[in-house]
Formats: structure tokens, C-alpha cells, sequence
């Protein structure tokens, strides 16, 4: 059965996030739908793309797939990784994708939402970025990603704290674009989708490059990079690492002791 619902009205694209029972997790199979559906959007040249989940849910996705990340010695997020991939896609496709939101987002699925190039968000949505939660070490370009998103201070918060940030505050921090009730959310989104729609769109996808070309233009050194990688290394080969993903697995807390 698929995992996504997909429909194309006048050159916007619709993708639902279908996977209810499992909380709209990443996993490889829901992320590889939503891969398909953009290149058929890409061949049927859609101008804009709403990703959302199904109207009123209490959450639009729990995040990486837990039971796909390897529990030690591998990295989890490498360039593979199916939540990887995806984020590839979103900031490639060559159209605006806009994030409506509904419901709690956590982890990689943050992510996922700043890799989207606008975000609407009902009052009731909650942003949770969880590394910090789960014991992982996040990416390089994930962290770019959230450098990207919102400021120095903000960032720190989010990732440290690993708290759920309401709509309202999301807002305020310029981190979404609009929130709005979730009696007027479909058609708010849909209006601001046939703005976009309506303007140029090849206009539109260079520009959308330029700016993901220009925001991921940082000056990193070899030995910049080794450094990174190796302390990634010693996250997802200690104990707190396998303690995180086995305490997820088995519905308990975990007991981190920075080891
Ligand atoms: O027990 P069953 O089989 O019914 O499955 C349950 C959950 O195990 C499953 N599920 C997930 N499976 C894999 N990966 C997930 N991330 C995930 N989240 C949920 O969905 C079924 C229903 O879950 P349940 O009973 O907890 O639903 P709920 O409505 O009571 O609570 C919804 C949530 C989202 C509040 C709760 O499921 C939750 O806290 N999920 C984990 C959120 C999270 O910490 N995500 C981060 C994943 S790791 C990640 O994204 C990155 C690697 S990182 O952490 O580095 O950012």
C-alpha cells in the first residue's frame, strides 16, 4: 500500500505524508515514494509543491525512521541515508516546495522542513529538533541546514534544549512563514501556491538554485572536515549513542552517561 497520497491541480503538486500509524516516520520506503512522486512532478513540469500530512494530524512526522538507524559503529546519517536523500531532492527540484504543517515535527523531519523553501504552520504545530534527545550526531550539511534556518542563539536552543518550539514562536523567529488556523490552511496555502504558480517559472528554479548554491558555499578545509567526522565518530561509537536508539526501541528513558 503506498505511504503517500500525491494529486496535481493546474501545475501544483500535493504529496500527503500517508503513513499514519507510524507517525509519518522517514523511513526509506516513505521517503523513496515521496522521491518518485518529485521526479514524476519534474516530468510533468508542476510549478509548485505543497508536502504536507493529512488534514488535522496531531503529528506531521516523527523523523528519521528509529528502527532504520544502525545501532553502533556505522554512521547513521551518511549519504545514503534515506533522510539524506530526501533533503537532496527537496533543495534540488526545481520548484518552490512549501512545507504545510499540521500536527508535531521532530528530528530529521525539521530538517525537512527547512530543506522546503517556504513553511506554513497551523497554530497547534511544535518543531522538535532531537539529536541531542536520541544521542546522534547530526550531519554536516544537516547542520548547515539548521545554521540556515534560524539564528545563532535560536539554533543552540533548539539543538541543546531538544524542546518543541510552538508555531507562534517559530514564527515570530522568522524560522516559518506564516501561521495560520486550520480552518483557513488549505486554501492560504493554496493561494500562495498559484502566486508562485503564476510567475516565472524557470525565473523561479534558477533563483531557488542560486540561493541553495550561495547558502551552502562555506569554506571548510580537509582538516576541517576529518576533525568533524572524527568526533562524529566518537557520538556514534559510545555507549550514549546505542543507549539513545535502544531506549527509543524499548519505550523507556534513557540513562546517557557521556560515554
Ligand atoms: O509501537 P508501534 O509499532 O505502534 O509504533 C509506534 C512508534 O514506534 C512509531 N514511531 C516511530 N517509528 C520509527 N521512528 C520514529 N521516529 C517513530 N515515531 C513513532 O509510530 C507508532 C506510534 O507511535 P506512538 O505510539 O509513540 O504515537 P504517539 O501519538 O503517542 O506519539 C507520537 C510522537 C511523535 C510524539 C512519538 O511517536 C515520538 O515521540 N516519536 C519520536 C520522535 C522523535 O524523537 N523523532 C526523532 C527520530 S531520530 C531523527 O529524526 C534524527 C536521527 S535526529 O534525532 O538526529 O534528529
Amino acid at each position: 500500500m503506498s505511504v503517500i497520497l500525491s494529486s496535481i491541480h493546474d501545475a501544483v503538486g500535493i504529496i500527503t505524508m500517508n503513513n499514519v500509524t507510524k507517525r509519518n516516520a522517514l523511513s526509506g520506503a516513505l521517503v523513496n515514494e515521496i522521491i518518485q512522486c518529485l521526479a514524476q512532478y519534474q516530468r510533468e513540469e508542476v510549478r509548485v509543491v505543497l508536502l504536507r500530512a493529512p488534514p488535522e494530524s496531531k503529528v506531521w512526522s516523527a523523523g528519521h525512521d528509529v528502527n532504520e538507524l544502525p545501532l553502533a559503529r556505522r554512521d547513521p546519517l551518511g549519504w545514503n541515508d534515506p533522510l539524506r536523500m530526501l533533503i537532496r531532492e527537496l533543495e534540488t527540484f526545481p520548484a518552490p516546495i512549501i512545507a504545510v504543517l499540521e500536527g508535531s515535527v521532530w528530528g530529521g523531519a525539521c530538517e525537512v522542513v527547512f530543506a522546503c523553501d517556504m513553511v506554513i504552520a497551523t497554530e497547534n504545530v511544535t518543531l522538535a529538533v532531537t539529536p541531542a534527545k536520541l544521542g546522534v550526531p547530526y550531519n554536516i550539511t544537516g547542520v548547515l541546514n539548521f545554521m540556515n534556518a534560524a539564528s545563532r542563539a535560536i539554533v543552540r536552543e533548539m539543538a541543546f534544549t531538544a524542546q518543541p518550539m510552538s508555531a507562534e514562536r517559530a514564527e515570530r523567529l522568522g524560522i516559518i512563514n506564516y501561521m495560520v488556523s486550520a480552518e483557513e490552511l488549505d486554501d492560504f496555502s493554496m493561494r500562495l501556491a498559484m502566486q508562485i504558480r503564476n510567475n516565472a517559472p524557470l525565473s523561479i528554479s534558477v533563483i531557488k538554485e542560486q540561493l541553495r548554491l550561495l547558502e551552502s558555499a562555506q569554506s571548510i578545509t580537509p582538516r576541517m572536515f576529518e576533525r568533524i567526522q572524527g568526533l562524529r565518530r566518537t557520538v556514534y561509537d559510545s555507549h550514549d549513542y546505542k543507549e539513545g536508539i535502544s531506549a527509543f526501541l524499548e519505550k523507556r528513558r534513557p540513562d546517557f552517561t557521556g560515554h
